[in-house]
């Protein structure tokens, strides 16, 4: 199992174009591959800007971002892909067929690798009772796959890339608790080595990360395991009980 993609972030500071006010302020933190790294805190508090700067959507205006000791700034854009896997928070498809949405990373991946990937994403079964299956047509605003639906293509489509990192952005929360501990047991082994970094609402998604940080209004004002965190952070105390 390789074990790669070590998150750095050094003091970032980052405000969207023409904000007065940073949205993020002096955030600090590191990831380890083989681990899981989860990030709560409140509406607004700056949980999917954060992933937008390791994803590099966007780059910070001061600190520095490194995946394995390189600053993402010197990834190519191609390159990036290989590196970070992104579940965005409003997954969207592109226009075409689930089969060529889920190879979008890795374009010679094998019809069996996307059935993996879509059983792990809980996603085989919709997708086996669509009459053409991986070649379904879908479109970015297409009625013919739901929400829940287009989640779980996301996931797998970030799965069958095999980045070096995952960024699950609060993929988990609309999912039934059992279908969420499901699949959660499935990515365990399928993200194994890698980094992975949860956004999440629910606290039963997160106890067990190896790594919690709390953030509230744009920095990381809490670190630790569940277990600490209740001991010694007000704020994540508030969001347990809440
Ligand atoms: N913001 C912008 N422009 C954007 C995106 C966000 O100004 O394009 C602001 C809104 C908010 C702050 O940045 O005040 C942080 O937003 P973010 O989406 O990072 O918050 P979140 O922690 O992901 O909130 P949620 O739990 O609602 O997803
Ligand atoms: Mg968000």
């Amino acid at each position: 199992v390789p074990t790669a993609g070590r998150v750095e972030l050094r003091d970032v500071t980052f405000g969207y174009p023409g904000a007065e006010r940073p949205v993020l302020d002096g955030v600090s933190f590191v990831a380890e591959p083989g681990q899981t790294t989860a990030i709560i805190g409140s509406t607004g508090a700056g949980k999917t800007t954060l992933l937008s700067l390791v994803s590099r959507q966007y780059d910070p205006q001061q600190g520095s971002v490194a995946i394995d000791g390189v600053s993402v700034s010197d990834l190519g854009r191609h390159e990036m892909a290989s590196v970070v896997g992104l579940i965005p928070q409003k997954p969207y498809l592109f226009s075409g067929t689930i089969g060529s949405n889920l190879r979008f990373g890795r374009p010679e991946a094998t019809d069996a690798e996307l059935w993996e990937a879509l059983r792990v994403a809980q996603g085989a079964d919709f997708v086996r009772e669509k009459t053409h299956g991986l070649d379904e047509r879908v479109s970015q605003g297409g009625t013919n796959v739901s929400g829940g639906q287009r989640q779980r293509l996301c996931i797998a489509r970030a799965l069958v890339a095999r980045p070096r990192v995952y960024l699950f952005d609060d993929s988990f929360s609309a999912l039934d608790v059992a279908t969420d501990a499901r699949l959660r047991e499935g990515l365990g082994e399928a993200t194994a080595g890698a980094t992975v970094i949860i956004v999440a609402q629910r606290v039963s998604t997160i106890r067990s990360a190896d790594q919690i940080l709390v953030m509230d209004g744009g920095a990381v004002v809490g670190r630790g395991t569940h277990d600490e965190l209740l001991e010694s952070n007000e704020t994540y105390r508030e969001i347990v009980e809440s």
